[in-house]
């Protein structure tokens, strides 16, 4: 457990998954040791301190570093997969580059631990389809896919190799109502919320028996905390832990909606995004997360959906059917 002063560094900070983590870390280490740093960063944030910062930029991060004795580093920042899909060269600069700086920053700097992100992405059309197992042929087609899969790799290296302490899951899509996702391709299953409030109406950019792995936010973000103060023994994989709650297609949630908003219509008209989704499993095997440090969701398809109906209602000024 971090002492009462730990410094813990954010990078990415303001971005989906960042904009839910940080106000976790405030409540559990005091804002005066929460610092964020992001490439667009803005005041809107319970931190103490907010850093402008490229993560390619290896001398602007070592400053930040020593600037704050950061002794924890969350490593958000990358380029999702669709944006990855439009942009493929930024997106391994940003993803490869940025984790090597983290990485390489850690070691000299005695880092005493660091989380990053990894997905399901790493996963492949010739990886098993159901229960995707922890281990298995991992062959991913999005260029986003394969920085993850590198990054895992650089991250097992820099563990064993320098004795890094280094964490990381492989995230489903994760869905949340706080911050807008960005460039993702499982996002259709934040939108289609937004819309069914707002129009009744949502075209999905997937087919409608897309199944893909899916989490909600604050189940992820409870993994992400209970993974970084699991003892480090308990900690048998240095590449990246699969990580579950349910899978559902987007039929299956736009049926569940539908008993909030009886009227809501969802169409479906595939885009480039389809293929990218083609290529993941439906479902993942996340028994050695269960096994090494007691992972277990708490939300279903049917309580994320009522939770999401019901916050992003109040965001709107909505009112829908209650159940
Ligand atoms: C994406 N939300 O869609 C991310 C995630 C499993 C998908 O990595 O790119």
């Amino acid at each position: 457990m971090a002492s009462t002063d730990t410094k813990i560094l954010v990078i990415g900070a303001f971005g989906q998954l960042g904009s839910e983590l940080v106000p976790e870390l405030v409540k559990i280490y005091g804002r005066q040791n929460i610092i964020v740093a992001d490439i667009y960063p803005n005041n809107n944030t319970l931190a103490a301190s907010v850093e402008e910062l490229d993560v390619v930029n290896k001398k602007q991060l070592e400053e930040i570093l020593r600037k704050h004795s950061i002794a924890q580093i969350y490593h958000l920042a990358a380029l999702l997969s669709a944006s990855g899909e439009q942009h493929p060269q930024l997106a391994w600069e940003v993803n490869m580059q940025g984790l090597l700086n983290v990485l390489d920053l850690g070691v000299q700097l005695g880092i005493e631990k660091i989380f990053w992100p990894s997905s399901i992405a790493v996963f492949g059309p010739n990886s098993p389809k159901v229960k995707t197992p922890q281990l298995c042929i991992m062959d991913p087609t999005s260029i986003y896919g394969i920085t993850k899969l590198a990054g895992e790799r650089l991250c097992e290296y820099y563990h064993y190799r320098y004795g890094l302490d280094v964490r990381s899951l492989r995230y489903p899509g994760l869905i949340g109502y706080n911050a807008m996702p960005g460039g993702g391709t499982t996002d259709y299953a934040l939108h289609i919320f937004y819309e069914a409030i707002s129009k009744k109406s949502y075209a999905c950019f997937l087919k409608e028996d897309a199944r893909l792995p899916m989490m909600y936010m604050p189940d992820a973000i409870r993994a992400t905390i209970e993974l970084m103060q699991a003892p480090v023994e308990n900690i048998t994989v240095r590449t990246s832990y699969n990580l579950s709650a349910f899978d559902f297609t987007p039929a299956e949630i736009a049926t569940e909606i539908k008993k909030y908003i009886p009227d809501f219509k969802c169409t479906f008209a595939p885009d480039f995004r389809q293929k990218i989704a083609e290529s993941w499993p439906n479902s993942i095997d996340d028994s050695i997360a269960r096994r090494d440090w007691g992972w277990q969701e708490k939300y279903t398809l049917s309580t994320m959906t009522a939770e999401m109906i019901q916050k992003i209602s109040e965001k709107e000024n909505m009112v829908v059917k209650q159940i």
